[in-house]
């Protein structure tokens, strides 16, 4: 019997959908739900995270700012907002806590730097960007196709800006050693920041030569290569996320 069932669960994991993770559990393959790849930020930082890490998972996209989208991503979890990752059908939402659950079950990829003092920094960096810059979001939302565009730089906004570059630059300073990711090899905090790239590349903010590193190495990322042809490919429009002239 018991070899049968393994038989049969073999055959199905060979069709896709469950992998093995020794010791007899059986795992089906993560699912992402994201929103518009054009717009949605927290969507492209989790979405990053699996891509760049190069843990295989499946994704379904839910078009924002549409009648249908409550119902359907209420379907996947209660809080109603995107990214919602679906592990062995459970959800896990918010994004630094579907951070921190991929960290927790794919140990071997490193989704936080080994030492202790450089995780507690990049912990530390990825709460501030989970929890703050409101100005910056508000004044210029991730919109991957509007090249060219140009906001007016509030005070608030410009010390939002001269904050991330302080981050990007101290990192820089500390870490350039084991490579140009924010702590030489790419982590959790590398995703927490890749919108910022996005926005900062967008609305043609000029990056001091000691910020620079992370973002032209971000922007080599074969995984954030295919995110942006996606963005560019879609064809819905969220006016409210259309900043700037
Ligand atoms: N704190 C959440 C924020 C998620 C969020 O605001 N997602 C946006 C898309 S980028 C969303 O679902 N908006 C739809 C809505 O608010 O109706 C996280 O960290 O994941």
């Amino acid at each position: 019997m018991g070899l049968r069932v393994d038989a049969l669960l073999s055959r199905v994991a060979l069709r896709g959908g469950i992998s093995s993770m020794g010791h007899g559990k059986i795992s089906m393959q993560p699912k992402l739900i994201i929103g518009n790849k054009n717009y949605s930020s927290w969507s492209l930082r989790t979405w990053l995270l699996l891509a760049e890490s190069g843990i295989d998972f499946e994704e379904q996209r839910i078009c924002l700012d549409t009648p249908e989208f409550a119902a359907q991503v209420t379907a996947f979890s209660a809080a109603a907002k995107v990214p919602v990752l679906m592990l062995d059908e459970h959800p896990v939402w918010d994004t630094l806590a579907i951070a921190e659950t991929l960290a927790e079950r794919w140990p071997e990829k490193g989704l936080w730097p080994e030492d202790p003092v450089a995780r507690a920094h990049a912990r530390s960096i990825s709460a501030e960007m989970h929890a703050g810059f409101f100005a910056l979001r508000d004044a210029m939302p991730m919109n991957c196709r509007a090249m060219g565009r140009k906001v007016t730089l509030a005070e608030d906004l410009a010390a939002d800006i001269d904050r991330i570059f302080a981050i990007w630059s101290d990192c820089h300073q500390r870490y350039a050693a084991d490579g140009d990711w924010l702590f030489g090899r790419f982590c959790i905090a590398d995703a927490m920041f890749a919108p910022v790239v996005l926005r900062l590349r967008t609305y043609g903010i000029n990056l001091p030569a000691s910020a620079s590193a992370y973002p032209a190495r971000l922007l080599e990322s074969h995984a954030l290569q295919n995110w942006l042809a996606a963005a560019e490919s879609e064809t819905e429009v969220v006016d409210q996320d259309e900043a700037g002239q």
